[in-house]
């Protein structure tokens, strides 16, 4: 909650405030008028320090029209934030003492598709849209997580094939959309999963076309011949924005921003040279094109965030409640080298991608207490995010007849983490849409970790194992559950060394 004080007497960020703004704020003083190429749907904090972020960047290089008609699909409040300045908000980049503040022009305004479905299918269909981008979360696909298929059971894909004018899931308005552009004789179009999924383009073109067959083979030919999907992969660490940073944005410059991102300096885009519509020139503002995306999101999607989950977790159940926090405790920075250690053998040599250093700026990275990552944020939604980061990794490690203890400890934490109490006790609410089945397996005699471990594996999030592995995958893992269940409480570093102190 913003402080009610503030809210009264300071001036709202808007477009009225840019001509004499202090140049410390960095405004956007380019032309934002005029129609815009490209619609993006979910406008998070992620996609203001990313996206919008590059977007703002280009139009300031002086390239005109690409600013961003954003949508939201659930809740009006990124509307609400936005829509009352004219999309204008600040990004704040920190680490330690060093900050940088940019008003970020890009975004033109936010549609609220829930109450106003029509708004975000014509913006789809429209001719001058090029390319639509997508943060959507893992879940917003409505994926089955195992096999990376649409989920035609989902219920809000039954509700939108039922109602393909009015839908509500990300993939039934992209259909929606498409459908009028072909209707209209429309250009040809980009969509860009920037969410992080491998392959992530792929999935999305899956989805879409799976989706577009139940209701109008023509449509299918046409997504076929006139729609792109590339694969993108996106790095940006974006904390929850806290209330407090609005107020100490009002304090430093007399403006109230509701908007306000902050993040790190760090930034990253790599996108699949494949563009059915124009293509932005996002090349000249530091983002890479390139025919081999699979290898960067690989990497990232293991090394980056495969360590998150595993913080997410181990730091969770120890109560360490920020990411810095995990990091800075020695017994960490110790288990978190081992992961890495297991994990890179299954990353591909990528041109560009040096293991030693990507790693020691990971670790710069994770240790910016500035940013203040709250682990409970990353935590959330862990069905959707173990199988690329951490399944799929072990995997292939048993296939190559490799153990892999410090995995084994992070999926065995994941498991532990759906109990709803932190080794000390305390009690939390696991976000995951997957969250009441999880809690049934839980609830099995809590101190048999072998039918847990066994139980899970027959959930969609363990689906990829395949038979020849599942056994041993059960054995790894029930080892590590034991050890974790068996651990006391959590109290000094040395309660956190023996707890990452596991080895088969
Ligand atoms: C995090 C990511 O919340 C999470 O699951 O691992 O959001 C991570 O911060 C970003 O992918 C960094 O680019």
């Amino acid at each position: 909650m913003i402080r009610s004080d503030l809210t009264e007497t300071m001036e709202r960020l808007h477009p009225g405030l840019l001509g004499a703004m202090e140049p410390a704020l960095s405004p956007p003083l380019y032309d934002r008028s005029g129609r815009s190429k490209v619609v993006h749907i979910g406008v998070g904090a992620f996609h203001r320090a990313h996206q919008a972020f590059y977007f703002d960047r280009l139009l300031r290089a002086g390239q005109r029209g690409w600013t961003i008609v954003g949508a939201s699909l659930r809740t009006p409040k990124s509307g609400n934030q936005l829509n009352p300045q004219s999309g204008l908000y600040t990004l704040k980049e920190i680490d330690g003492e060093n900050t940088k503040h940019t008003v970020i022009g890009s975004v033109r305004e936010v549609i609220d598709a829930f109450e106003n479905a029509d708004k975000l299918i014509e913006a789809i269909a429209s001719p001058s849209t090029q390319l639509v981008t997508l943060t959507i979360t893992e879940k917003g696909y409505c994926l089955d997580p195992s096999k990376g298929e649409l989920n035609l059971d989902h219920p809000d894909v039954r509700r939108d094939l039922d109602n393909p004018k009015h839908p509500v899931s990300a993939p039934g308005f992209l259909v929606a959309g498409l459908a009028k552009r072909k209707a209209s004789n429309g250009p040809g179009l980009t969509i860009l999963s920037c969410d992080n999924l491998p392959g992530n383009g792929e999935l999305t073109e899956r989805a879409i076309l799976s989706f577009a067959e139940k209701l109008d083979s023509k449509l299918v030919d046409w997504i076929e011949a006139n729609v792109s999907f590339p694969s993108s992969m996106v790095d940006r660490i974006t904390p929850a924005t806290p209330p407090a940073a609005l107020e100490t944005l009002s304090s430093e410059f007399g403006i109230l921003d509701e908007a306000l991102v902050e993040t790190e300096p760090f930034h990253q885009w790599v996108i699949e040279d494949w563009f059915a519509g124009e293509r932005p020139p996002l090349d000249q503002v530091g983002v890479q094109f390139t025919d081999n995306v699979a290898g960067w999101e690989k990497a990232k999607l293991r090394m980056l965030n495969g360590a998150h989950s595993a913080i997410a977790y181990l730091g969770g159940l120890s109560e360490l409640n920020f990411v810095h926090n995990v990091v800075n405790a020695p017994p960490f920075e110790n288990y978190i080298n081992h992961l890495w250690n297991e994990l890179e053998t299954t990353v591909p040599l990528i041109e560009g991608f040096e293991p030693a250093n990507y790693r020691r700026d990971l670790l710069g990275r994770f240790s910016n207490r500035a940013l203040r990552h709250q682990i409970y944020q990353i935590a959330m939604d862990g069905s959707q995010k173990l199988p690329q980061r951490l399944i799929e990794p072990f995997v292939e490690r048993l296939a190559n007849a490799r153990q892999s203890p410090a995995i084994a400890l992070a999926i065995a934490a994941w498991m532990r983490w759906q109990f709803a109490q932190t080794l000390n006790g305390t009690a939390y609410e696991v976000q995951d849409p997957l969250a009441s089945e999880l809690s049934q397996i839980v609830s099995y005699p809590e101190t048999d970790a072998q039918a847990i471990v066994s139980g899970f594996t027959k959930t969609a999030v363990f689906a990829g194992i395949g038979q020849a592995h599942v056994d041993t995958f059960v054995e790894h893992v029930t080892l590590a559950l034991k050890h974790i269940m068996g651990h006391p409480a959590i109290h000094t570093q040395a309660d956190i060394a023996q707890l990452l102190q596991f080895r088969f």
